[in-house]
């Protein structure tokens, strides 16, 4: 008994070490080319393979290219090409290699076992070392770890809701995008970014993984191995981007040399828009647009959700509660008063509307399984199919349905489309060998609500939306390629051997099975990350096509690496929980900031549950520094437009006030993101502060752009928030009062429900709005006074960028900077003037200058107000 037991122990014990990662040989380099900006190399298998989760490959290829835009490009990928890639219709990852000769990154090899290290030229810093941990390159699971600092500072690898610092032990993000509503911790969400930048003694770079396969990404600190960062996928190669900063501004821009710059959004987006799930009919929608204007509440945009299908189908409208005539008389009113409609477009393409299924059978778009038969499981409306968004014919099939839906004419005029569940979610759980009895079982579609017999005069609305009577209201190696880069054969795609710690479970959890067969020889495996990436691009091309010239408006709820160069994005499905407040501030620095999504907003209020009057209120205020910010509640969560509480409706007027004051502040800096890739909407202090190590955990405090500082309340009940003030000038935005930071935290008392408290820094000339204004039509027709807040030599700058608000490429432009100096007192107003305006410079505050404070609520800051009257045509200068 007792040598059985001995046996056994050692029999485990032998099979867990040669089945573990730690005894897979490594790889020898054997150089191939080399130049002053590119190498590459053999990479051949250093041993025995271990074949662990999959076949080891024996030979694999490395490049390193020196490229322009200061970043290093390290690929690491099978010799035969074989393994899938990105392919470059979804994402087309720079090559070559083209920098200059001071390269400000070093890249160093060692050749047995290989690894690679990487320094900065001028510190000899070492950012990145793989040295210690052999790379693993197996058909089902690839494996690399760098060395890092104990404790750093690594940001990135969303999306989360976990803290926006990085935990440094025991950590795991997971790239897997699923649906899953209530944001839960320490889980994958929605979307898929692989960048993380890491902040080291004042200095910022950036790693970039190009792999949209399941991966985990582990950061931990343990006696044996030290401080490391490690990548483990399921799939893909390593498609490295090393980023030198070494500001994090630059980084970002670097990173946006990779993936593209941020799409621009016309001038109205920034304007409040409102939505619901649950709104029943489209007398519900013209009442909440009547209510806006009741209460004296500037509403840009009304959004339909799925409510307004005919049993769930997208494609389709319920004919009782919205009647295409009503929906198209609702659109008109609309734009009669200036305002615009978006509605949700759900990706599944329902078995029962013969009319869009029949057109996807004919395009033969639909995703099939390996046998080649069509893929069915099933979402709200039942059974369904979904886009393979690889197929040549995608394109002609999605826009054919966006151009007949959304006719201006025969159809609804909409103004932009928001895409929901191209996570993508299934419902019908594996294998879901009957979606048709399985719907019928589970109640989808859900039974629309009763049609409405009572509601309230709608006053300004057709006749037909009246009640009734009775109502009431390198040198390159040559070398042969024989792959085709779309994945290896034989593999288990289902239940691959590698686990990635995917919060739902097993790979086909929720979603498409990933052993489905996409276009070109790919499968959903490695694509399933990038399935939202084929429905925006398919979806912005389509909204290009409709209204030729106009800059298309999408919000995506799954993104990937590169989104943000043609949509927006939500933060999806949070709930009424001050918690979820605070987690919407690192979302959206982490989207606006590291991931180039600069159009992004949490659902204001709160998606689920429901909210209360305070939190309401704090979040219209908050929301209104958001790049996109709108109010929307779940189907089973109370009504929560801001008009329905005093409270709320006062914080939201005021909010919306000083969003339109600023909101060619807003336009400016954003254009310039997408011009340079700079980060210019929501930053994190560190951003705009990156010596201050103080800055680097702050969460719930951010930057707007270069010149204005948001310090938000942030816990239940309070009047008072305590927040950071750098070492550095600044006035208060709504007084104008001076406050000389000192590098510490410092609280602001009685902070009223209306009230936010923001920061202009020192060194910026803040264009404003006059006044607010019921529109962002009637707003582009107010004059602009200027805000200048002297740094402390005495200095300001700042500058306006105009155009017509919405054309994708605008011939009339003006890029307007302004200079200020009070040694001189001059103002000094240059650049070009192309775009035609009636708006004129009608003043100008100099902040700090003068004392005393004036209480009235048009001159409300103290300082030197001077009146100017110039045209915004031409070059002056004025005295102040
Ligand atoms: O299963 O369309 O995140 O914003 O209201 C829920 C209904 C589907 C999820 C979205 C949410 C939207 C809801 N959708």
């Amino acid at each position: 008994m007792h040598i059985l037991i001995i046996f056994l122990t050692v029999t485990l014990a032998s099979l867990a070490v040669s089945g573990s990662i730690d005894s897979c040989p490594g790889y020898v380099a054997g150089i191939t080319g080399k130049s002053a900006t590119s190498l590459t190399a053999n990479l051949t298998l250093a041993g025995d393979a271990c074949n662990v989760y999959g076949d080891d490959i024996r030979d694999l290829q490395l490049l390193v290219e020196y490229q322009s835009g200061n970043r290093l490009h390290v690929k690491i990928y099978d010799a035969a090409e074989q393994v899938y890639q990105i392919p470059e219709t979804f994402l087309s990852l720079p090559s070559g290699a083209d920098a200059p000769s001071d390269f400000p990154l070093v890249f160093s090899y060692v050749a047995r076992p290989f690894s690679f290290a990487i320094q900065r030229r001028d510190t000899r810093e070492t950012i990145f070392n793989t040295t210690g941990t052999n790379l693993v390159f197996e058909s089902q699971y690839i494996r690399l770890r760098t060395s890092l600092p104990e404790d750093p500072y690594i940001y990135g690898l969303g999306e989360d809701s976990d803290p926006l610092r990085r935990p440094t032990q025991n950590y795991s993000r997971t790239f897997w995008n699923v649906g899953d509503s209530f944001l839960p911790e320490g889980s994958n969400l929605y979307g898929a970014h692989p960048i993380y930048i890491e902040m080291r003694d004042g200095k910022a770079h950036g790693v970039f993984l190009g792999n949209s396969d399941g991966m985990d990404v582990k950061i931990n600190n343990t006696e044996d191995d030290g401080q490391y960062l490690e990548y483990n996928a399921i799939g893909g190669v390593f498609d490295m981007y090393f980023l030198a900063g070494p500001t994090p501004s630059e980084v970002s821009q670097q990173y946006a040399g990779i993936v593209g710059l941020p799409a621009e959004v016309a001038y109205w987006t920034y304007g409040f828009h409102q939505c619901k799930y649950g709104w029943q009919d489209a007398m519900e929608l013209a009442e909440v647009v009547l209510n806006y204007s009741r209460a004296n509440i500037p509403l840009e945009t009304l959004w339909t959700d799925i409510d307004y299908m005919d049993r769930r189908r997208t494609w389709t409208l319920d004919p009782e509660r919205f009647p295409l005539h009503k929906i198209q008389e609702l659109v008109t009113y609309l734009h009669d008063h200036n305002q615009s409609y978006i509605m949700m477009v759900d990706p599944p393409v329902s078995l029962n509307d013969s009319k869009s299924y029949d057109n996807g059978l004919k395009y033969d778009v639909f995703i099939k399984h390996a046998n080649g038969t069509i893929f069915v499981a099933a979402m709200w409306p039942g059974a369904s199919s979904w886009v393979d968004w690889l197929h040549p014919n995608a394109q002609r099939f999605w826009t054919g349905e966006v151009m007949s839906f959304f006719n201006p004419k025969s159809g609804i005029d909409l103004d932009g489309i928001w895409i929901d569940m191209n996570d993508p979610a299934n419902f019908c759980p594996y294998p879901c060998a009957d979606p048709v009895g399985w719907s019928a079982a589970n109640g989808d579609p859900p039974a629309a609500p009763p049609v409405r017999t009572i509601w309230p005069p709608l006053p300004g609305f057709p006749e037909d939306f009246q009640p009734p009577d009775s109502s009431t209201t390198v040198e390159l190696s040559k070398r042969e390629i024989t792959g085709n880069k779309t994945g290896l054969t034989g593999r288990n795609l289902l239940n691959p051997p590698y686990h990635i710690n995917n919060t739902d479970g097993p790979l086909y959890a929720n979603t498409i099975w990933p052993d489905l067969s996409l276009h070109g020889g790919y499968s959903e495996y490695d694509m399933h990350n990038l399935f939202a990436s084929g429905m925006i691009t398919a979806t912005r091309s389509a909204l290009v096509t409709r209204r030729p010239g106009v800059r298309p408006f999408i919000i995506s709820r799954s993104t990937f690496a590169g989104s943000g160069n043609k949509t927006g994005h939500w933060t999806g499905d949070n709930a009424s929980l001050w918690e979820h407040y605070r987690i919407s501030i690192k979302q959206n620095m982490e989207f606006a900031s590291f991931y180039q999504i600069p159009t992004v907003g949490a659902d204001v209020c709160g998606f689920n549950l429901n909210t209360t009057e305070t939190l309401c209120a704090r979040w219209a205020v908050l929301g209104a520094f958001y790049p996109f910010y709108r109010n929307h509640a779940d189907i089973t969560a109370n009504q929560q437009e801001f008009y329905l509480w005093p409270v709320v409706a006062a914080a939201a007027r005021s909010a919306i006030q000083t969003r339109m004051q600023l909101m060619d502040y807003f336009y400016t800096e954003f254009h310039y993101q997408t011009v340079d890739g700079i980060p210019r909407t929501i930053l994190p202090l560190f951003y705009v502060y990156p010596l201050d190590n103080k800055t680097l955990e702050i969460s719930l405090q951010f930057f707007y752009g270069q010149s204005l500082m948001v310090s938000p309340v942030t816990e239940e009940n309070a009047t008072s928030v305590t927040f950071y003030l750098p070492k550095d000038t600044f006035y208060d935005l709504f007084t104008g009062e001076k406050v000389e930071g000192e590098g510490e935290f410092i609280t602001r008392d009685n902070v009223s429900y209306a009230e936010i408290p923001v920061h202009v820094r020192g060194g910026s000339i803040v264009p404003m709005r006059v006044d607010g204004a019921n529109n962002t039509k009637l707003l582009r027709e107010l004059d602009f006074a200027l805000l200048i807040a002297p740094d402390a030599h005495g200095n300001a700058t700042g500058r306006l960028y105009l155009d017509d608000g919405e054309s994708l490429n605008p011939t009339e432009t003006s890029e307007i900077s302004f200079t200020y100096s009070t040694a001189t007192g001059k103002l000094v107003i240059g650049g070009s003037f192309g775009y035609t305006t009636s708006s004129k410079i009608v003043g100008a505050t100099v902040l700090g200058e003068s004392a005393g404070k004036s209480s009235s609520s048009k001159e409300r800051r103290s300082g030197n107000v001077v009146k100017l009257d110039r045209p915004l045509s031409e070059a002056f200068t004025a005295t102040l």
